[in-house]
């Protein structure tokens, strides 16, 4: 379609240098084919061109001090991508690969992930290109007061609120939240992933990887299977990662292999999770030393060797396109049914093609890992009527929330005559509800 082709030629050359996000753009244009056929009207409106294009982008510099007095300066970036269904919602990331292609890739996928949640949140993400790694606390606690310093003008919590991602975790967000609180005299809620004690929610920090399991189990249930006795590979060994892990083997599978930048283990008696987040959450040290306590298990350094390692069910939670073709190659060889991914955009588009071709039952990154965001949006809620929801509750709505996101891909996929393909029906579903809310708002 020319309309469709012009959209993603324009995007090209409006930001040039910036594969992954093109890369995003490209497989939801790609989806939305059939969708513009039967609805003209979206083109006369411009709305694939809208779409693509952020309402705003803000990029700031955030200077701080080390700690032998030395001053650093970093780069910040929010961009607040598309409101038509609610606040700009979406997660800072900081990270030293964090430039503005990565931002609006990421952006870009929260505007139809948080549309799948069902819950009123538009799209948006920030970040910085900080390493927090190998960084003191007073070090980490300067540069999050630095970067709120500049941002909390731009943020609010019926505005844009942000969360965490790649390198935020709860530590960072109670330094954001603290000064934030600081420079506006205020307390309710800017930012989700807060601790218990101060408007956190229940679950947040487990959402994504639960949310990630419970959308795999649908999965497997359509193919008349379940998580009980099969081997698992879950990539990464941050949040995502860890609680994929632990729902995953609760609900009866053996995690045999995670991993970190730098390189997997391989446990054959499954990973004890225990250790793992006593060295990546508490002690912040490298997957490697897990070998120390666990004779058995064995450690590679690079982290791609993970996909070479047999399973049933694969678990991409650790960051863009670390699975490519090659690697999808691989698991579809060593038996593997489906594969669903924790964290964003982890398979590349060549990855993708082979599972769809192979029918590995897929899920992709912003259908499978918007738990995290749903869960957000429930502490949102908690947040505004002053109240706090006990931990089964929670989960059981993130459960229904996951479920409902299965079945609107997949409904989509089938209505448009991809059955089974829920990449198109993922982008579909999301793309839809925010059509419509753009389509009746008029041209803002
Ligand atoms: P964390 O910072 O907690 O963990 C990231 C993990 O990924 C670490 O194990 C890290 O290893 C590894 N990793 C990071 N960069 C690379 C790289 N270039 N190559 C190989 N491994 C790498 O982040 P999260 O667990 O929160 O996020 C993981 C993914 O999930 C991201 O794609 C994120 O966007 C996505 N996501 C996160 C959500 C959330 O709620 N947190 C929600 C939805 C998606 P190392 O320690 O060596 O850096
Ligand atoms: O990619 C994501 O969905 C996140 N990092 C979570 C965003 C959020 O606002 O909770």
């Amino acid at each position: 379609m020319n309309y469709i082709k012009a959209v993603y030629d324009q995007v090209k050359h409006r930001n040039p240098n910036e594969p992954e996000f093109h890369q995003a753009v490209e497989e939801v244009l790609e989806s939305l084919k059939p969708v513009f056929a039967k609805h003209p009207e979206f083109e006369n409106a411009g709305l694939l061109e809208r779409l693509c294009e952020p309402e705003r982008q803000i990029f700031f510099r955030v200077p701080w001090v080390d700690d032998r007095g030395k001053v650093h300066v970093n780069r910040g970036f929010r961009i607040q991508f598309n409101s038509a269904i609610g606040p700009y919602k979406g997660g800072l990331r900081f990270h030293p690969s964090v430039y503005i292609g990565i931002i609006k890739f990421l952006g870009f996928e929260q505007i139809f992930k948080n549309s799948l949640t069902g819950i009123m949140m538009g799209g948006g993400k920030g970040g910085s290109d900080f390493d927090p790694k190998g960084k003191s606390d007073g070090e980490v606690m300067r540069f999050c007061q630095s970067f709120i310093s500049e941002l909390y003008r731009h943020i609010g919590h019926q505005t844009d609120v942000p969360a965490g991602d790649i390198g935020v975790g709860g530590r960072e967000v109670g330094y954001m939240y603290g000064q934030w609180k600081k420079l506006t005299g205020q307390f309710n809620g800017v930012l989700t992933g807060k601790g218990l004690s101060f408007g956190g929610s229940l679950v947040r920090t487990e959402a994504t990887g639960y949310g990630c399991v419970y959308f795999t189990q649908e999965m497997l249930k359509d193919r008349k299977t379940s998580f009980d006795g099969k081997t698992v590979v879950v990539s990464g060994s941050g949040n995502v990662a860890i609680y994929a892990h632990q729902k995953a083997t609760q609900l009866g599978g053996k995690v045999v292999a995670m991993s970190d930048s730098n390189g997997f283990i391989y446990d054959p008696n499954g990973i004890n999770l225990e250790t793992v987040k006593q060295l990546k959450e508490v002690e912040r040290k490298r997957i490697s030393e897990y070998t120390k306590s666990h004779k058995g298990a064995q450690y590679q350094d690079g982290c791609a060797g993970i996909w070479k390692v047999k399973c049933d069910v694969a678990l991409p939670c650790a960051t863009q396109n670390e699975l490519n073709e090659e690697a999808a190659a691989e698991l579809v060889k060593n038996g593997c049914i489906a594969v669903a991914e924790g964290a964003n955009m982890p398979s590349t588009p060549d990855a993708v093609k082979i599972f769809l071709k192979n029918k590995v039952s897929f899920g992709p990154g912003k259908a499978a890992n918007a738990g995290g965001v749903a869960t957000s949006g429930l502490e949102m809620a908690q947040d505004s009527q002053w109240m706090n929801w006990s931990f089964a509750e929670t989960e059981e709505k993130l459960h229904k929330i996951m479920v409902n996101i299965h079945s609107s891909a997949k409904n989509a996929a089938e209505e448009y005559g991809t059955p089974g393909n829920l990449v198109n029906g993922a982008n579909i579903a999301g793309f839809m509800k925010v059509a419509q809310a753009m389509m009746a708002q008029g041209i803002v």
